[in-house]
């Protein structure tokens, strides 16, 4: 064959350079079959590259949390001639589980169901693990997959506009170290800065004329000992009701002011741990069955699965009027009640009259026991001010304490945090301005070449956040192919698609819930507002929702203006090269039609003569 190539002179077949739309005389075929030269001018269409010629593309990753590492490694792994670059605010990857270091800080999941996919950890000690192990965690992943080459660290993103003479998005960048700021350029953006990462002081007066220790829960400082203080904890959300009995043991006194009402839900997973015959939810896997697991993959994968069919088993439980949902209110109650029954009277105090998962649905460990604890004090009373020496309540009475502990969460508003210019100029902050509008929680229209991770409508009142996040990955990583398959030099999501999908949302949402009356960041904060952080529907759902672009909801601009470029000019990139790969006749690429087989045997069996 070799032999037969060299004969025919392959190596003189190289193709002669035409530019694309340049007009030309190509003439047309006449019945006859001969070219007839006296044809009419026709733009020239045929590109003059191999079908599956990849075109560069450079693609900036904002942020190295859980959804930037990700997407680093899947993009270097789906994405041929990638130029990447990670920018990186911070000193370490990690984002959230880098930056909450609070006492108590933990995944309130099982951390078995909060993990890649694709690099399951058989050696969590505990099963709500907490921000540091979470953290190394990444930080192996990270190592292991080389993703710290290329992210540049202490490089804040501080401005992105899009270009569109040149179809590339513009970035300042500043170098916090210097506070140098420099210009970068790149085809595609991938937005993974997160939603929950903007920490605000909350607007209670006096607040800063206090002299203690005040505290945030997302910016902790952990040189300050708190051992042996009065200490003040402002809300129940996710984090305050992890930061009440992480700081617990080591106060003399602690006061926790409850604003709004919240469900704490009975422990996921509960009978695997019961299983394991672990003490309450803090279970640590014996060193035998460490060895066990690591030894036997299918094991730790059985056990996970099985978790992970627990998390995924609640969705019924968000619409209103199912029989999940309904039961969900009796059974709460009645496992909060049996948490607090060494101080009954704080039921009262605690259940909300909104059904539960309303709010961010959290079990909370150990956070109800904490309660009925003597050193602590529940205070529903609405705080009026704060002072120099504590907090005053609406009853008037002082609250005498040494350190305030804000858990009140999160600039929830998904307002960029630095200016993003699209199309015609618009910033999405003033498209933004009345509420997020967006494509499946990772488009905006008027914003080519733009995807966000964790965006709006992106987090889950039940479920698996990290498979979302790794389908959200996957999508965008399809969208990069086919940008680069099919010479596509833009991609926008079509207006009407995000005005379709706000719709949908609205309408999933009425039936759920998620609408209930119940404060919650869900709906930006307020009782009653739009749902614009959740997505529509499950976490099983958005797998399936993801799993193929529509491609008819874009539009496309391509290189060289031309349609017709993904065609190519008739050769395929490694024959143009010489290279002649006949792999796909290799086992693993042949698509063997097992199942078929399998059902031809079985209608044998069935298979009856008259
Ligand atoms: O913030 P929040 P968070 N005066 O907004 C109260 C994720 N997360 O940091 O209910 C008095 O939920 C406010 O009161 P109210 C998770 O997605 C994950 O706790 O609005 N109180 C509320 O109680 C979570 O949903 C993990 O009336 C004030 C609290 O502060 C998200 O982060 C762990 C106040 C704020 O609750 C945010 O949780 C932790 C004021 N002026 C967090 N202002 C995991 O384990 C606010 N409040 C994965």
């Amino acid at each position: 064959m070799k032999r037969l190539s060299r004969a025919f002179g392959r190596g003189s077949s190289e193709p002669k350079v035409q530019q694309a739309s340049t007009p030309k005389s190509n003439g047309t075929l006449g019945t006859n079959g001969v070219v007839n030269n006296e044809a009419q001018t026709e733009p020239w269409i045929l590109e003059e590259r191999s079908i599956d010629a990849s075109r560069p593309m450079r693609v900036v990753v904002i942020g190295s949390g859980i959804s930037g590492i990700i997407s680093s490694i899947r993009l270097r792994q789906r994405i041929s001639k990638l130029d990447l670059v990670v920018y990186e605010k911070n000193a370490d990857i990690g984002g959230t589980w880098l930056e909450n270091r609070y006492p108590g800080c933990a995944c309130d999941i099982p951390a078995h169901t909060y993990q890649a996919s694709f690099e399951p950890n058989k050696e969590w000690s505990t099963f709500y693990a907490a921000a540091p192990e979470i953290h190394k965690y990444w930080k192996r992943v990270s190592d292991k997959y080389g993703c710290e080459n290329h992210i540049k660290f202490k490089h804040q993103v501080v401005g992105a506009t899009w270009d569109s003479m040149r179809s590339k998005w513009t970035l300042q960048v500043k170098n916090t170290d210097s506070d140098e700021i420099f210009e970068d350029q790149c085809d595609v953006v991938v937005s993974a800065s997160g939603a929950l990462n903007e920490w605000k002081w909350p607007s209670i007066p006096g607040l800063h004329d206090f002299k203690g220790k005040l505290l945030h829960s997302a910016s902790w400082d952990e040189s300050y000992d708190y051992s042996g203080k009065r200490v003040a904890v402002i809300g129940n959300g996710s984090s305050g009701i992890q930061i009440v009995p992480g700081m617990l043991p080591k106060v003399t006194h602690l006061d926790h002011y409850i604003r709004g009402r919240t469900w704490l839900s009975p422990t996921f997973a509960r009978e695997q741990i019961d299983k394991r015959n672990s003490e309450l939810e803090n279970f640590s896997f014996t060193l035998e069955e460490i060895e066990t697991f690591k030894k036997d993959h299918f094991t730790y994968q059985a056990f996970r699965k099985e978790i992970e069919k627990e998390l995924q088993s609640v969705h019924g439980a968000t619409l209103v009027g199912t029989p999940e949902q309904l039961g969900t209110t009796d059974f709460f109650t009645e496992n909060m009640k049996r948490r607090l029954r060494k101080k009954p009277e704080l039921v009262n105090d605690l259940l909300p009259a909104f059904p539960p998962i309303c709010r961010r649905l959290t079990p909370g460990p150990g956070y109800l026991e904490a309660l009925t604890d003597d050193k602590v004090d529940v205070i529903s009373n609405p705080i009026v001010k704060i002072v120099e020496d504590g907090v005053v309540t609406a009853d008037g009475k002082h609250h005498p304490t040494d350190v305030v502990v804000c858990a009140t969460g999160f600039n929830t508003t998904f307002t960029p945090r630095f200016p993003i210019i699209g199309q015609n100029g618009v910033s999405l902050a003033d498209r933004w301005e009345q509420t997020p509008e967006n494509y499946l929680s990772l488009a905006v229209d008027g914003f080519p070449n733009y995807f966000i991770c964790l965006g709006p409508n992106a987090a889950l009142g039940e479920g698996n956040l990290l498979l979302l996040i790794e389908k959200e990955i996957d999508y965008i990583t399809i969208c990069l192919d086919k940008m680069q398959r099919d010479n596509i030099r833009t991609i926008n999501v079509r207006k009407e698609a995000v005005e379709r999908f706000r719709r949908h949302c609205d309408q999933y949402f009425s039936r759920t819930v998620f609408a209930m009356e119940c404060r919650s960041w869900y709906k930006g904060g307020s009782m009653d507002g739009r749902i614009v952080a959740l997505w529509p529907g499950s976490s099983l759902h958005a797998m399936k929702a993801l799993a193929y672009p529509r491609w008819e909801d874009y539009a496309y601009e391509y290189v060289n203006d031309n349609p017709n470029g993904w065609i190519g000019d008739g050769w395929a990139e490694d024959e143009r090269n010489k290279i002649i790969n006949v792999d796909y006749l290799d086992d693993d690429q042949v698509d063997f039609p097992t199942a078929v087989i399998a059902k031809a045997i079985e209608s044998a069996k069935t298979f009856q003569f008259e």
